[in-house]
């Protein structure tokens, strides 16, 4: 008796405390059979936080917001509907299938918000955990970050709070940052913006629409360069994670971050849970915080007056500018420097520059990062990347800019300065390289964007040339992947226009409207890692009217993307080997085609500050804009040449078949001459409407070279113009362009013009000699000729590979 009393009485303990342990959980939770009403509220479990519905300041509009629960002064940390506020009361948050929040504006009404949901769940929950963080799940699943199908911590508002994840996740493509509110009554989203911004070594950056007001500094491993190192407390974290898959700053030594709608930010700290905030540090603090206020190589000293200066062994590029506290100008260097020879001066206790256009090594030591940065002409700074273990590198290229003093902490920066600056003391800074070859200097060039190179799940980057910078020839657009989804429909097939050298290209259309070509880097692909590299390199130093224009790249995840100007007309060999569209390129148009792809050439040989030779020039690189203006396309294989070199020798023949010349072919020489021959065989291959590879008649077994030379002997070279275009008041042109492009592909390398003797040939103008015999005229394969005995290309005793064959 007695023990069945026991046993009833514990039942009915049971059954009580199940009863309050059920109503107490779902006090934070909304599930799918229950909605919140406006002037319900979910309070977190610890009770910190309280969801609910809102009117901000003297506003009567509401709002479905996240606030810190049981203080007075309610502070909203973040908010659902920012942009499209309830007009009543009558508004519900409901949890639906498979997995949405949304805000209705009644029971039955519209949504005027939905969250944006990536998986489903089968009982889909929102719950409001003791973070700040609301979270929607499934019911009967652990509450671990995995099982989360949308969390309110990837999309804040303007407050970061403690272990929000702050930057990019490149697997599921969110960016977390804040946009401060419009007003203190209006939640819309304003002007001011902070955000991880990927140009070079990542940074938080704050701007107001598109420009740049303040930036936190590069992280340095324990905490950003431009912040006194606040840990102390073994209860701090702070980190910046920086791998394959994401790239974030995280903490917990504020209890919130909030971004006003005035710009400023303030830091918080509790005095204590009931009591007010303590404002723990402002950004921007002082003067000095405004972004690149002393110019390129100024300095900024917020105890002096005034405040800017140049760095020593700088001085004032506009003198008269900072005589009038306008430093924006910046610093010139006093000795200007000459690449080799030059060494490094130590400029301690600073805020690091900006890192836009850097360049990162989690690995090399400190020394090794100086010997990097010597090597190449552009590389103008360096230093540790981290120093919490000393280890790493970053490396900086193109003008040091957004310099500050700092009295405590700041770090050492090893500036590149001319061999004559250094004196005796700076000797023993400087490194010397004994030689340095252009093509390694080029590939290191670093000037142009932030990419994510992946090897063995390692994560290195090249430098960044996303900004604004003043030469507006090399201003490129860092897209964000979303934007470019939205622009070619998720890569849709029939987006799709054909491979390029390194993967598929595709058709877009930006919001704005402007039309646009995504050339999409292949992920299996390690040789076409390089070739994106060398285009990027290339391509955002390069401005002609005859060479495809870049807009952008995106790099994001996986993906990296080059965007490019759509050209409406296709390729070249698309329209002149085609036997309906071949026959519309009249003479004129062939010999409009044929200059422009003349000046191209020209312009990235002799008058480009690079000095580039293409080595892949053929008619399937030749894109034609609305116009029919030729435009040269695909620098994954250029080079470049410094100094006065003119030609190189590699191991690693990358061309096409029926391009190459011979000596490029087998021997691996190439110089500008070798361009110079694959423009002949593309200019005789317009004249005709033929492919030189391939190329049969009944009469011989020459390739279209050997045809045209030969008519060319007997003087009959119009021949070579299918008779339907030939048309007797072109025939001069005809002869004289059929004639240049014989001189072009004489085998001899010495006997080939120049380009700049090419376009004035063209033009009608100087004295055009007698063509020698062709390279590679005789044979449809070229590698079997007099110069190698061998017929198996990779079996040639030079290791000759040739690693690019013309489909067709
Ligand atoms: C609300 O307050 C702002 C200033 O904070 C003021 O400009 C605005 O006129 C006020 N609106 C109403 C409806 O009182
Ligand atoms: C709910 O909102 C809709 C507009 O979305 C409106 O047409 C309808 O009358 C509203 N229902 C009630 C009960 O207010
Ligand atoms: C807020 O303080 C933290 C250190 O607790 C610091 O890392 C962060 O940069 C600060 N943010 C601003 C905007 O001052
Ligand atoms: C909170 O701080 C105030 C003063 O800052 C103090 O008077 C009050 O007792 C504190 N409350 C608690 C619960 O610690
Ligand atoms: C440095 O180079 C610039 C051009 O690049 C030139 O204008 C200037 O005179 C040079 N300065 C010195 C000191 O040689
Ligand atoms: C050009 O090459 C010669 C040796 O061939 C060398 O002495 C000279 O310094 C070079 N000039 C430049 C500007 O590199
Ligand atoms: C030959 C050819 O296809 N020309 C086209 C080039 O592009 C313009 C504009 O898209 C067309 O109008 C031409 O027909």
């Amino acid at each position: 008796m007695d023990a069945t009393w026991k046993v009833f009485f514990l039942l009915i303990l049971l059954l009580i405390s199940l009863n309050f342990y059920a109503s107490f959980g779902t006090a934070d939770t909304i599930n799918s059979i229950q909605s919140l009403r406006d002037g319900e509220t979910i309070v977190s479990s610890g009770g910190m936080f309280e969801l609910g519905f809102f009117s901000p300041g003297n506003s009567t509009k509401r709002y479905v917001g996240i606030w810190y629960h049981g203080i007075s002064d309610q502070t909203i940390v973040w908010v659902a509907n920012r942009e499209s506020p309830l007009t009543n009361q009558a508004g519900v948050l409901k949890v639906m299938q498979p997995g949405l929040l949304v805000v209705l504006v009644n029971d039955t009404g519209e949504a005027l918000w939905s969250s944006k949901g990536s998986r489903s769940v089968h009982t889909p929950v929102a719950r409001l955990l003791d973070s700040g963080n609301l979270v929607v799940k499934d019911a009967n699943v652990d509450d671990v970050e995995e099982n989360y199908v949308w969390q309110s911590f990837d999309y804040p508002t303007d407050t970061y709070l403690p272990r929000m994840k702050f930057g990019w996740n490149f697997l599921t493509g969110v960016d977390i940052y804040l946009v401060a509110w419009k007003a203190d009554n209006d939640p819309a989203p304003g002007e001011f913006i902070y955000g991880m911004e990927l140009s070079g070594y990542p940074q938080i950056v704050l701007r107001r629409n598109t420009v740049e007001l303040n930036r936190f500094g590069t992280w340095n491993g324990i905490y950003f360069s431009g912040f006194p190192d606040v840990r102390g407390n073994p209860t701090y974290y702070m980190d910046f994670v920086m791998d394959k898959n994401e790239v974030y700053y995280q903490e917990n030594v504020i209890d919130k971050f909030r971004l006003f709608p005035s710009g400023v930010g303030k830091n918080f700290t509790w005095v204590n849970r009931t009591q007010e905030w303590e404002v723990y540090m402002d950004r921007p603090a002082d003067n000095c915080d405004s972004y690149s206020l002393c110019g390129a190589y100024g300095i900024c000293n917020i105890q002096n007056s005034p405040a800017c200066s140049c760095l020593d062994r700088f001085v004032p590029k506009d003198s008269e500018g900072w005589i009038k506290a306008d430093w924006s100008g910046g610093c010139n260097r006093r000795m200007n420097l000459s690449c080799q020879g030059d060494g490094f001066i130590k400029y301690p206790r600073i805020k690091l520059p900006d890192a836009k256009n850097s360049w990162i090594n989690q690995s090399m030591t400190l020394t090794e990062c100086g010997v990097e940065c010597l090597k190449n002409c552009f590389c103008t700074a360096y230093t540790q990347l981290n120093i919490s273990d000393g280890s790493g590198c970053i490396i900086w290229f193109g003008d040091l800019v957004d310099i500050r003093s700092l009295n405590v902490d700041g770090q050492d920066l090893y500036i590149r300065i001319a061999s004559s600056e250094l004196g005796s003391r700076g000797m023993k800074r400087r490194i010397l390289i004994a030689s340095l070859t252009s093509a390694m200097g080029v590939i290191l060039l670093g000037v142009s964007l932030v990419l994510f190179i992946r090897k063995r799940n390692k994560v290195s980057m090249t430098a960044g040339k996303c900004k604004e910078s003043k030469d507006k020839e090399s201003e490129l657009t860092f897209f964000k992947l979303a934007i470019i989804h939205k622009a070619t429909n998720g890569f849709a097939m029939e987006k799709k226009l054909g491979e390029g050298g390194f993967g598929p290209v595709y058709k877009g259309v930006l919001v704005e409207g402007q039309e646009i070509a995504v050339k999409q880097l292949a992920r299996t692909s390690m040789q076409g890692i390089d070739e994106f590299k060398n285009e990027v390199i290339f391509i955002a130093k390069l401005q002609h009217r005859n060479l495809v224009r870049l807009l952008g790249c995106c790099i994001q995840g996986d993906e990296n993307l080059l965007i490019y100007e759509y050209m409406p007309n296709k390729s070249l060999d698309m329209i002149l080997f085609d036997e309906t569209t071949g026959d519309l390129l009249d003479w004129p148009k062939r010999f409009h085609i044929i200059n422009g792809i003349a000046r191209g050439l020209l312009y990235l040989h002799q008058d480009s500050r690079l000095r580039i030779i293409h080595r892949d020039l053929k008619a399937s690189n030749i894109l034609l804009d609305s116009d029919m203006n030729p435009k040269i396309s695909d620098f994954g294989m250029a080079r470049s040449f410094g100094g006065n070199e003119t030609e190189a020798k590699t191991h690693r023949v990358v061309g096409t078949y029926g391009y190459m010349s011979p000596e490029y072919a087998v021997d691996g020489i190439f110089s500008v001459k070798s361009d110079v021959f694959s423009f002949g065989v593309l200019l005789l291959e317009i004249v005709s409407g033929k492919r030189n590879r391939g190329f049969s008649h009944s009469d011989h077994h020459l390739n279209l070279v050997g045809h045209a030379w030969s008519l060319y002997k007997d003087e009959r070279s119009h021949e070579v113009v299918e008779a339907s275009l030939r048309n007797p008041q072109d025939l001069t042109q005809v002869i004289r362009s059929i004639h240049v492009g014989l001189l072009c592909v004489q085998q001899n390398p010495e006997d080939r013009p120049s380009m700049s003797s090419v376009v004035l040939m063209l033009g009608n103008e100087g004295v055009i000699p007698g063509a020698k015999q062709p390279g590679f005229f005789t044979e449809r394969e070229p590698v079997v000729s007099q110069y190698s005995t061998s017929t198996h290309a990779t079996n040639s005793p030079n290791q000759l590979t040739i690693t690019k064959l013309d489909p067709r």
